[in-house]
């Protein structure tokens, strides 16, 4: 759904001209620094990219799906990194608060996140759960009107950038499944929580998790998302839907930007007397890459309409996550094969994004998991 394509298309230029301008240039020095320059970070705040999802009414740009991920396949289209300093905070680290929190907790801290003030994190994934997000064993206890929260969170994104964390902890330990789940908004600054040191990851340099280590942490009842217990799972659950086909809308502008690149260099590099490009055997790679590419497009605009009409997407939210982040990694491959040498040195770039989209194929849900809750629904839809 799209509200008003004129001020769509004027935000998707100041987008394009931002990614252009300000974050390509900046790519090396990010991947050499493994830091987004704080001026950048302040940029992305002017222009209102922390704010993205965040209704108008708590002063976000409220953007239906089909309009987010559109600005993202502009917005993507230069190191990954970029996006996920403003990822958590538009999507998985809020979309819990704006879809099951009180109008008190939506309040509270929407406002601050649309201003990218304060940076999200969603901490569900632990060092015994991962894609059994379900058997998470970090534990908040009721205490008067406090929970008392212990537990170890692990490859939590923005965790060193959060001011708050949403937080998936077992209320009821009786219940080992998703039923003793429940979310909460936890400040990151609350006596009791530690960070790891940063993770060493193979890419996305730029971007950083660590470990997040709750110790007797006291969190005030009234930060229970929706002041009910044992919701936290679906509400994991449903921000992860929409968290699926934001991944996948970044997926395609990455790999737009990969095949950008792949086919500027099959136009200029020379053998055999001409340009690369004029042989069949690289246009097949780049045909192959460009029909995939347009595939995953349409699927992720699709869902995306879907969801802005109402529809339950969880499915098509998988099949997106599922093919566009397989097909990113195909269409690197494929240009690391078209750069030959080039395409393995660090100078080149497309290394760095090579290890950078693998990463696609595993966050929120591998694409093993995704296949699951395909098959699953499948089968369920089958037997109603
Ligand atoms: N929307 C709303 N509710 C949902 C839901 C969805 N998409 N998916 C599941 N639920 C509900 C179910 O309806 C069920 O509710 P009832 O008990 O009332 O029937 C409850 O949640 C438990 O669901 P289910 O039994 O399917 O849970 P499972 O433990 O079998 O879930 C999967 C398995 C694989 C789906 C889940 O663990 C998962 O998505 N894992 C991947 C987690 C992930 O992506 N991690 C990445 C890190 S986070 S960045």
């Amino acid at each position: 759904m799209i509200r008003d394509p004129e001020t769509l298309n004027a935000l998707l230029d100041s987008v394009s001209r931002f990614v252009r301008e300000r974050l390509v240039p900046a790519e090396q020095e990010v991947s050499e620094t493994d830091e987004i320059p704080p001026k950048i970070v302040e940029e992305m705040r002017q222009l209102g990219l922390f704010g993205l999802t965040i209704p108008e009414e708590f002063g976000g740009l409220g953007l239906t799906m089909e309009e987010e991920v559109r600005v993202l396949f502009e917005l993507c289209k230069t190191s990954p990194a970029f996006r996920s300093i403003i990822g958590t905070t538009v999507g998985i680290g809020s979309q819990g608060i704006l879809m099951d929190g009180t109008p008190e907790q939506k309040a509270e801290y929407l406002p601050r996140l649309a201003t990218g003030e304060l940076m999200a994190s969603f901490a569900l994934t632990e060092p015994d759960a991962g894609s059994d997000a379900a058997s998470l064993r970090t534990t908040a206890i009721r205490d008067g009107d406090y929970y008392i929260v212990n537990g170890t969170k692990r490859y939590i994104t923005n965790a060193p950038h959060a001011g708050i964390f949403t937080l998936m902890a077992r209320t009821n330990p009786a219940d080992k499944g998703a039923g003793g789940v429940s979310s909460f908004i936890v400040d990151a600054k609350s006596p009791g929580i530690t960070l790891g040191k940063n993770d060493k990851k193979m890419g996305q340099q730029g971007a950083h998790t660590c470990d997040v280590i709750f110790e007797n942490c006291r969190v005030p009842a009234a930060n229970l998302i929706g002041h009910k217990e044992g919701q936290g799972f679906k509400t994991a659950m449903k921000v992860l839907d929409k968290g699926r086909i934001h991944i996948a809308a970044v997926c395609v502008g990455v790999a737009q930007r990969i095949l950008d690149d792949a086919l500027r260099y099959a136009v200029e590099r020379k053998q055999f007397g001409k340009p690369i490009g004029e042989f069949q055997l690289i246009q097949a790679m780049l045909a192959d890459s460009k029909t995939e590419l347009y595939a995953a497009q349409c699927m992720v605009i699709d869902a995306a309409r879907r969801r802005d009409d109402g529809e339950n997407v969880s499915t098509e939210a998988s099949c997106c996550k599922l093919f566009a982040s397989e097909m990113c990694g195909r269409v690197a491959d494929r240009a690391v094969q078209i750069l030959g040498g080039a395409g393995y040195l660090a100078d080149y770039g497309i290394e760095r994004f090579y290890r950078d989209v693998r990463l696609f194929r595993l966050y929120e849900g591998t694409t093993q998991i995704q296949q699951i809750i395909i098959g699953r629904n499948m089968l369920r839809a089958a037997r109603a």
